[in-house]
């Protein structure tokens, strides 16, 4: 595999509905949509960040900037065997690693075509379905979540996640359990919380959620441990895993008993791989996480979730709960028993269509050898 070329888009697509967590609302996303290029084949990628350097420090203009000033002139015209090298490539770029898994998540889905073979198959992936749960997020109210609960419910998600935040925690969880029963639940607080709230978040440990995700800071492994001593419920880590040796570090000093994998913020399909082989070794289950793609980053965020140590539900759910239309059409759709098909073409197997891409496209650029 050699890219000659490089296409980038920022595109803008609005939500069906807002997204809150705790460190904000969104209604609307900006994303990159990276194309590389092969004697005429060609790969997709979706670069995750966002408008905001809220959830992680990157933001599209800087993956812009990085894929365009650094990582092209590393890729472009270069000899790749495999995808998996890629990453390493990569290597003398520190950090930004969502820059560095749209091109390298492209690239995995340019040498899938290429071999004509479905992205899960070159991944090591084995399912041909996956489960799929919900992350639900912060409401105007209690009653309007219990109503979005039983919504996602009725549409077959197999577990629901709530986002919570100081002042919407323990009440919201209990007024779910009230009201919808034993359904399979998790709670993510995107860092909201310090180890001086253990006996607030300790609360929790009644209502037999399956995890809590990312309670304390992004950059803070030490107080999860310490954290987790003290609670019953598991602790999921989402912000805090950004590469393999923080996972190595998290699970070493029992920072968490679970991970969620997110490719975008690990640097593509191959660290996310090394992650999930690194779990499974420790007996570590993990799920994949989502950050609001389109139908392309979610198509490849399907074919990673088919690997075995996935064991648990993801965030990864239909297309129309986030953009109507998709980029893709057919869309991604879940089953009434809560599980998504695994595309079975080459590559991630979905269909773009172009012209809501362009439509969408508020700047594009090419980059060649
Ligand atoms: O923490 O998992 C998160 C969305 C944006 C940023 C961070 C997170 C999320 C979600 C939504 O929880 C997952 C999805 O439905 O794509
Ligand atoms: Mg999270």
């Amino acid at each position: 595999m050699r890219i000659e070329r490089i296409e980038l888009r920022l595109l803008h697509l609005p939500l069906v509905r807002y997204f809150e967590t705790s460190f904000g609302r969104t209604v609307d996303r900006q994303f990159i949509l990276v194309t590389v290029e092969d004697s005429g084949a060609v790969g997709i990628g979706e670069c995750v960040a966002d408008a905001n350097p809220y959830y992680s420090a990157e933001t599209t203009s800087t993956a812009w900037h990085i894929i365009a000033e650094f990582i092209a002139p590393i890729v472009l015209g270069r000899q790749f065997d495999h995808p998996r090298e890629v990453f390493g490539a990569l290597g003398p770029i520190r950090g930004h690693n969502m820059a560095k898994a749209a091109v390298e998540m492209a690239a995995w889905d340019l040498f899938a075509r290429q071999q004509g073979q479905p992205l899960a198959s070159v991944l090591g992936g084995t399912r041909t379905s996956i489960e799929s749960g919900v992350s639900i997020g912060i409401q105007d109210s209690l009653d309007e979540l219990v109503e979005r609960v039983r919504v996602e419910r009725e549409a077959g998600y197999r577990r629901v996640k709530i986002k919570i935040k100081p002042g919407w925690d323990v009440d919201a969880v209990a007024r779910v359990r009230e009201a919808c029963g034993d359904v399979p639940l998790m709670v993510d607080a995107n860092a909201a919380y310090t180890v001086k709230d253990a006996t607030h978040l300790a609360a929790l440990d009644r209502f037999g959620l399956m995890m809590v995700e990312q309670p304390l800071d992004y950059d803070d492994l030490r107080d999860h441990a310490t954290l987790q001593r003290r609670l019953s419920t598991p602790i999921c880590l989402d912000e805090s895993i950004h590469s393999v040796r923080t996972a190595e570090d998290a699970i070493a000093i029992g920072a968490c008993r679970i991970i969620n994998i997110k490719p975008g913020r690990v640097g593509g399909h191959g660290p996310s791989i090394q992650v999930h082989d690194l779990a499974a070794r420790h007996g570590v289950p993990v799920w994949h996480g989502g950050m609001l793609e389109s139908g392309i980053g979610r198509a490849h965020n399907i074919h990673l979730s088919t690997l075995p140590n996935f064991t648990l539900p993801g965030d990864v759910a239909a297309s129309r709960r986030y953009y109507a239309p998709d980029v893709i059409d057919p869309e991604i759709e879940v089953a009434p028993d809560g599980t998504i098909a695994v595309p079975t073409g080459p590559g991630i197997g979905v269909q773009v269509v172009a012209d809501r891409v362009a439509a969408a496209t508020r700047e594009r650029l090419e980059l060649e050898h």
